[in-house]
């Protein structure tokens, strides 16, 4: 039987289990890379387990989400990592080098290989025909010391398209209408594998803005052939020599197939607050925008902002608006200022942001209070921006840049002639961005250097053979990871000290959750649908931990947040009847009188103390994530595995 793209690449990479959706796999991973606010947690992590030196082809650090150093706190971090990087072998990006998947894509992405970081949109890299996954901090540990990535063996779906697409509408118009097709839980235990004659038509970085986004589809990650158009992406980045090609063989088999013809799109945008929340722009045309912002990991290509400052050019940021551009990375920024563009942007009246993720996670240009954003980024998730009462709505840099000189929502197409740029052959740079690592050689004498922002982590302890737990949060469906572990620029600085973060852990859904959950000791979160979707950070599981939280129960759950719980030893129960969840009240005490049932089949009786009822969970997890979970977490589990933390 064919294969697909993401078969081959899982076959030639199997370190155990079999290729048969549902079944854990292993893989041996080729790179990885970590952003900062992730960054200082995995590499602690990494010399918790005992780890000397990395052992994958490629490891990167990043420094991109917080690059404002407004106290000491953040630029010890950016220490911790650049000394931490030099020691253990690992390629260090300086802050404002770039977002962490726009420099990797230019510099050190390879197609066939795996990649995991520590970043949820790490699967933007299979626009370039990588297979790559956003993980926990954790599972990127592991990683870096050679050890296999374990995930549950995706299905396969596979998303033809047809056609070409129209002037002014773009790549992003294709990520928002599989969003609109399919929802943010669309992707859930899929690959997604885009193909057919219309890929053709797609250069490196557009596919990318497709993969990015499939992010907030819940999919494990998605992929595209690697192609001539890949030859030519690597050659203009120097790098030629790291093309392979790589395509599905034509009877390769799909679970799900979907055609899209791009000839029949048109210009959409998520409204507020889910990215799925589609319409068609013309559907809100004319809505007054208070600010524009253009960048992040979706959207910050050169040929994204050339089509920006193409549009800008002679032409005035409305009034009433303010528009913040963020080139991707400083290849891109070079581009622009040797081209001229980035005049063009200028003298619009816009503002030029770091290269780097600013806007898109708080750091920055919040909107004012009710604010109307009109951003290119993925997420537009409540308070995400740093105001609460803001509206996100996500769109292509066509209609962002259109909107901004009208000051309201816009189809682009209102713009008249369409608009062509021209790429360079090769761009320009010299790598004064990048820091190698020391060779092995010297690496034993040098000292990752710790600031006192950097307190100890909790770790999990053994899954005793029962437990009673009072409820101290019951939430509703698809409550993100921002929810659970707030960013932005106040609380960001603390991601090394969990102590500090926990005082806004879940702030936005309830402010009393902390002081409850400290003052119950130990306790149980529950959920509704989709719990954890978003981000990657293990902050989102490490904080509950450290409040006593040893148990969620959801009626479903995001794939990386899973694997996050059961890494850090929390417990991720299911209901098997969903309709439970509608009994249980805060406060209620559930006991769970027999744990074992975890290791027989996964079905766990619980009992609602208040009300008597008894109602039967679910956790069925894998073999080792069964394991990791009865040593209380992976740091346990890798120490009782010995030094290298393979299962
Ligand atoms: C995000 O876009 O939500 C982030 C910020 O990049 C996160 C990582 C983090 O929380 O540090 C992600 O996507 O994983
Ligand atoms: Fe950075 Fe935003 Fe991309 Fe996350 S989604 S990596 S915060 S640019």
């Amino acid at each position: 039987m064919g294969r697909t793209i993401a078969q081959k690449i899982i076959e030639s990479h199997l370190l155990s289990g079999e290729m048969k959706a549902g079944e854990e796999i292993g893989l041996k991973i080729d790179q990885t890379l970590t952003q900062d606010a992730t960054g200082t947690m995995a590499y602690l992590e990494f010399e918790s387990m005992g780890l000397k030196r990395v052992k994958t082809e490629k490891s990167v650090a990043y420094i991109d989400h917080n690059t404002l150093q407004t106290g000491f706190e953040n630029a010890d971090d950016h220490r911790f990592i650049r000394t931490a990087a030099k020691k253990y072998g690992v390629w260090f990006s300086r802050p404002g080098n770039g977002i962490c998947h726009q420099v990797h894509l230019e510099r050190f992405g390879v197609p066939g290989k795996t990649l995991i970081g520590s970043d949820s949109h790490t699967p933007t890299g299979g626009g370039l025909g990588m297979l790559a996954f956003g993980a926990g901090g954790m599972d990127v540990a592991a990683a870096m010391g050679g050890g296999a990535y374990y995930i549950t063996m995706p299905k396969m779906m596979r998303v033809n398209l047809t056609g070409k697409l129209s002037p002014f509408v773009t790549a992003k118009d294709v990520a928002l209408e599989i969003l609109r097709l399919l929802s943010v839980k669309g992707g859930v235990g899929y690959i997604i594998e885009w193909g057919g004659e219309g890929v053709k038509t797609l250069g490196v970085p557009e596919r990318a803005t497709i993969t990015n986004m499939g992010a907030e589809l819940g999919a494990t990650t998605s992929v595209f052939p690697s192609d001539e158009v890949t030859r030519a992406f690597l050659a203009s980045q120097g790098r030629e020599g790291d093309f392979v090609p790589l395509e599905s063989d034509p009877d390769a088999v799909y679970d799900k197939t979907i055609e899209i013809d791009l000839g029949k799109l048109e210009p959409l945008v998520a409204l507020p607050h889910s990215p799925d929340n589609i319409v068609k722009v013309r559907e809100i045309e004319g809505k007054k925008v208070d600010q524009v912002c253009i960048g992040s990991c979706t959207n910050s290509s050169l040929a994204d902002l050339l089509k920006v400052a193409a549009i800008l050019r002679g032409n005035r940021v409305a009034d009433g608006t303010d528009l913040s551009v963020s080139p991707g990375s400083e290849r891109v920024l070079s581009e622009l200022v040797r081209s001229g563009a980035l005049a063009d942007i200028l003298s619009s009246g816009a503002r030029l942001l770091e290269c780097a993720c600013g806007p898109c996670i708080g750091m920055g240009f919040a909107p004012g209070s009710g604010g109307v954003s009109l951003r290119t980024f993925n997420r537009n998730f409540e308070g995400r921006s740093g105001t609460k009462d803001a509206g996100v709505y996500l769109c292509s840099p066509e209609t962002a840049a259109v909107s901004a000189i009208r000051g309201a929502v816009t189809d682009p197409r209102a713009f008249g002639k369409p608009i062509e740029v021209r790429l360079p052959e090769r761009y320009g740079s010299d790598d004064g961005g990048i820091i190698p690592p020391a060779p092995e050689a010297e690496a034993e004498g040098l000292e990752a250097v710790k600031g006192p922002n950097i307190k100890p982590f909790p770790v999990g302890g053994k899954l005793p053979g029962s437990m009673s737990l009072k409820v101290s949060l019951k939430t509703g469906d698809n409550i993100t990871t921002d929810h659970i572990m707030p960013a932005g620029a106040k609380i960001l600085p603390y991601r090394s000290n969990i102590p500090h973060m926990s005082q806004f852990c879940f702030s936005a859904v309830d402010k009393d959750f902390p002081a409850r959950a400290e003052e119950y000791g130990q306790s149980v979160v529950v959920g509704g649908v989709n719990y954890g979707q978003g981000s990657s950070r293990e902050h989102a599981a490490l904080v509950p931990l450290y409040l006593g939280v040893r148990a969620v129960i959801a009626k479903s759950f995001a794939r990386i947040h899973a694997a996050n719980l059961v890494n850090a030893g929390i417990i991720p129960f299911e209901f098997e009847n969903p309709d439970d969840y509608d009994e249980i009240s805060l406060s209620d005490e559930i006991s769970l009188p027999d744990l074992s049932g975890i290791k027989t089949g996964g079905r766990v009786e619980a009992t609602d103390m208040r009300t008597g009822k008894k109602f039967a969970l679910r956790c069925t997890l894998t073999g080792r994530a069964r394991e990791v979970l009865f040593a209380g977490g992976l740091l346990n589990y890798a120490k009782e595995q010995g030094a290298q933390g393979r299962g």
